[in-house]
């Protein structure tokens, strides 16, 4: 491997959330609550994939507004600059070119197992090329900066995992070019399932009424969702994901936000109904909201200085991307 422009002290994270809609409580618990609670641990490069999110219909000025949206919710929720880069994946074209390359190594029964792509695929009328090559180019995002760690939900798993394959077939095909990546999942929060229909995860680009808890939602449709969430008739608060899926997703996003024991939740709950369970989730939720809403309105303010943050940490970064890119172009025959 050759020497980096900035080669970090600390180890490295990369992780991003596609500019798709509305971020919800299982984006920040399963991501970004787990970025910001570990900031100080690493180097870290936190990215707004709008490349990904075009890999499905995206309305031009919607897309645009969600970016800036979710730069300034990264803020709010309490990413420090200090510790953190945050751009835009398409304010630095290295992905993409990467992404090209490692299209030409990757084989397409790789793409053609991943569950998400069956997932969303099927919601499409026409699927395109994209969608199919969407883990191809999350690949090149994480290796173009050297990540040792993708913190991420437990949906992305299978995508690291398929980034772990793809660099170790081209380091083995064209020598050590990549660092491979570890997967970094939260312990609680990794899968937040819908509140409507706890079967199914919970999903930016859910429409339906009291599916999601958006980081956005004013305190009262917060508690109307939670209050509104699918259980069960057992009466009996329990983690059991099988039998009682809806309490279990209300009890894991309680315990992902008090960061308490399974054994030390249900001790408060034991032999207390379901309405006193949604009402106490209901409070800490808003409790945990709040003031992120408030820096938010804040931010929002100034748009500004949002777009002057997002252009200075990409071409602060920029420089370890081409690093990386042009090492892989040397290594396969393209440049000298
Ligand atoms: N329900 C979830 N529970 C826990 N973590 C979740 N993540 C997403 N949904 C949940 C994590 O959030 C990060 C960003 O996700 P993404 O924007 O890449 O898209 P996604 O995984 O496809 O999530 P969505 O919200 O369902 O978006 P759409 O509807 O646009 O596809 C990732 O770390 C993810 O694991």
């Amino acid at each position: 491997m050759t020497d980096q422009p900035t080669q970090p002290i600390k180890k490295r994270t990369f992780s991003g959330i596609q500019p798709t809609g509305n971020l919800h409580i299982g984006n920040y618990l399963g991501a970004l609550k787990n970025w910001v609670d570990e900031q100080e641990k690493y180097d870290n490069i936190f990215c707004i994939v709008d490349l990904h999110a075009i890999t499905v219909p995206q309305d031009p000025q919607e897309l645009y507004r969600h970016v800036r949206e979710v730069a300034m919710l990264y803020l709010a929720c309490g990413i420090s600059l200090e510790h953190c880069a945050v751009f835009v994946q398409s304010h630095i074209s290295a992905h993409s070119e990467l992404a090209w390359l490692l299209n030409c190594v990757t084989p397409m029964g790789w793409l053609e197992r991943m569950t998400q792509f069956k997932d969303k695929s099927a919601k499409q009328e026409s699927v395109g090329t994209g969608l199919f090559d969407y883990p191809v180019l999350m690949a090149a995002d994480i290796i173009l900066y050297d990540a040792h760690y993708v913190p991420v939900g437990e949906d992305q798993k299978q995508h690291v995992e398929l980034t772990r394959d793809i660099v170790l077939r081209f380091n083995n095909l064209y020598g050590e070019t990549f660092v491979v990546p570890e997967v970094l999942i939260p312990k609680a929060g990794a899968r937040v399932m819908g509140l409507d229909d706890p079967t199914s995860k919970m999903s930016k680009s859910s429409d339906k009424v009291g599916h999601s808890l958006r980081l956005l939602d004013p305190p009262n449709v917060l508690k109307k969702s939670i209050m509104r969430a699918t259980t069960d008739s057992l009466n009996n608060v329990a983690f059991d994901r099988e039998n009682q899926p809806g309490v279990t997703n209300l009890l894991g996003i309680y315990q992902a936000i008090t960061r308490r024991s399974e054994e030390d939740i249900l001790n408060e709950f034991t032999g207390k109904g379901y309405g006193h369970l949604k009402k106490t989730v209901a409070e800490a939720v808003i409790a945990t909201l709040e003031p992120i809403q408030q820096r938010y309105y804040d931010m929002a303010k100034d748009p500004a200085t949002i777009d002057q943050i997002l252009k200075e940490n990409a071409d602060r970064i920029r420089p370890i991307a081409e690093h990386r890119l042009l090492a892989a172009q040397q290594n396969l025959g393209l440049r000298k």
